[in-house]
Formats: C-alpha cells, sequence, structure tokens
C-alpha cells in the first residue's frame, strides 16, 4: 500500500503537469471567518436555515477563541507547520475577509492532507485581537471561557427572551476537509492558497448533534427550548436565561418530544455524551461550531479541558 502511494505521488512528479505535483513550494494564508448567522442572526421559517418553530434569533456578543493551526503531510511528516498562537476574537466584528491568522511559506507543493486547529478555554496567555472589546477579553481569560455569546429570541405573540452564555468547553479540531470531501488543502508552486477555519453560528439550535453535511443530515433548527428555560432554577421568570437555568432545565423536559413540536423532534442519542440537562445539549454544541471552507467539517472533535 505503501509503495502503491509512492508510485502514486512519483508518477505525479513525472508528469509535471498536476495541481498535487510534489515539485516546488507554495504560501498558504489561514484566516478566521464567521458563518453569516452570527452577523444577521436567524430568521424564522421553512428554509434550510430556518429557526423551525417561528423565533427570530438576534446576537450582540459572539466571542470565541481559536488558534494552533497546524497542517502535515500524512505521507510526508518533515512537511508539517504549525501556529500556536490563540486569538480572543470578537467574531462580529472581523474584517469582511476573515481574521488572519497564519500565514506560511515554502511549504511544498502538495496536499497537506492533514488540517486542524483549536477553540480552547481561554488563557492569560492568549491574544486579544483587534474588534475584541478589552474588558470582554479579560472576562475570557479570567473566566477561562472558549465561547461567550449573548442575544435574544423573539417571536410573536411571546415574550422576548434574552441569553447570556459563558461557555467554558475547549474543543480540537482534526482531519478538516473541505465540503466536497477533499482533506486538507493542496498547495501549488508559487501560489498562496486559503484556508478558511469556519466558525458556526447556530448548533445551539439544532435537533440533533451535527456531523458531516448538516445540508443532508435531517436538522431542524428550533429555539423555544430556551424560552422554556426561564426559570427553569426555581427564580422567577425574567425573560434572561442564564447558565444557572440550563444547568436546572432537565433534557426531558427541555427536549422531550411532547414539549416540542412540529419539525422540533430532538435526538439526543446523535450526541457524543449525555445530554442530561440543557447545559449539557449547548456544552456539546460549542464543541462543534468548528468548521473548514464554510461548509466543510472536521472529521475529528475532541474535548480539551
Ligand atoms: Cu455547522
Amino acid at each position: 500500500m505503501r509503495n502503491a502511494i509512492l508510485m502514486a505521488s512519483i508518477l505525479v512528479a513525472v508528469g509535471g503537469c498536476s495541481s498535487e505535483s510534489t515539485s516546488g513550494t507554495g504560501s498558504l494564508d489561514v484566516f478566521v471567518m464567521p458563518e453569516a448567522a452570527i452577523i444577521d442572526g436567524l430568521t424564522p421559517g421553512t428554509d434550510e436555515e430556518n429557526i423551525s418553530d417561528g423565533w427570530t434569533v438576534t446576537y450582540t456578543r459572539f466571542l470565541a477563541t481559536v488558534g494552533n493551526f497546524r497542517a502535515s503531510v500524512s505521507i510526508s511528516p518533515s512537511d508539517a507547520v504549525s501556529e500556536p498562537t490563540v486569538y480572543l476574537l470578537n467574531l462580529q466584528n472581523v474584517p469582511a475577509s476573515g481574521f488572519a491568522l497564519a500565514h506560511f511559506d515554502e511549504m511544498a507543493a502538495t496536499r497537506w492532507d492533514r488540517v486542524g486547529f483549536d477553540m480552547p478555554m481561554a488563557t492569560g496567555t492568549n491574544m486579544c485581537a483587534p474588534g475584541i472589546d478589552a474588558g470582554d477579553c479579560a472576562t475570557m481569560k479570567n473566566e477561562e471561557l472558549s465561547v461567550w455569546v449573548t442575544g435574544s429570541i423573539a417571536r410573536d405573540g411571546s415574550p422576548t427572551v434574552s441569553f447570556n452564555w459563558k461557555i467554558p468547553a475547549g474543543a480540537a479540531f482534526a482531519d478538516c476537509h473541505n465540503s466536497d470531501g477533499l482533506s486538507g488543502i493542496a498547495i501549488t508552486s508559487g501560489a498562496t492558497q486559503q484556508a478558511e477555519l469556519t466558525i458556526h453560528g447556530d448548533h445551539w439550535f439544532f435537533t440533533r448533534y451535527p456531523t458531516g453535511d448538516e445540508s443532508m443530515s435531517p436538522v431542524s433548527r428550533c429555539a423555544s427550548w430556551i424560552a422554556a428555560a426561564d426559570g427553569a432554577d426555581g427564580t422567577t421568570p425574567d425573560q434572561n436565561v442564564t447558565n444557572g437555568e440550563l444547568e436546572a432545565f432537565d433534557a426531558v423536559d427541555a427536549f422531550s418530544t411532547s414539549a416540542s413540536a412540529g419539525d422540533c423532534r430532538y435526538e439526543l442519542s446523535s450526541f457524543p455524551h449525555p445530554v442530561n440537562n440543557a447545559y449539557d445539549y449547548v456544552l456539546q454544541m460549542a464543541r462543534s461550531l468548528g468548521h473548514f471552507q464554510g461548509e466543510g467539517d472536521c472529521e475529528t472533535r475532541s474535548d480539551l479541558n
């Protein structure tokens, strides 16, 4: 098998005209890009990206850690690059072209098939990226958050409910591929390629844990569970849902078929860890936000911390 791979790469190199030949070097720019939902929120409706149960979602804060990018060539272990810096980003306030996370030159012109990055819990050594409020950045570090999201859901005839979730859920993403399933990124001689670490912003509205192509898997987006969480910890409902209310909100009450309607049928068995309460659900969803090249996915996700 190994010989077959070697022979194949020799043939490609001899051919000389392949975009994945092994002669020459190229460069790579790595960007962080927020999914549109992080900026624009979500709207109710029946389209794939809509909220099924009538709520409009607005985000007023969407902060996340992103960094420790690495790429390597599995058949050539000496071909490996990494940038260990972790940035604290305001994903609603990055340049339209994305946040420039890393740049590498003199990479072998071949497919760098192993690509990964982290969204770890923040530490004091992380960098506050331009665009993040200094106080918010300090809070991320002090409270060791990986994601901090603030916003509200609104629906005709229902009180608007706000949420403010400080999420300590570090995650590592590896074996990233584009939406066509091609692993990593092909570096070409004399050119600069772009790798986009795409952060999705809607997973805590999904009815099942996201894997692979989200447009193919039977996912709906629902928000009623957030409104139902208000007061779950015995406090008087105040139209604001806190971490404490998430923890106190039993998963059966939050996500059972009888508690949900229409398309909002949850598949809690799809999650990698037990979902005992709404906080478990949010934590696991927060550990799934990392994507690659838009709708591409990272095959291997692991918990950090
Ligand atoms: Cu996603």
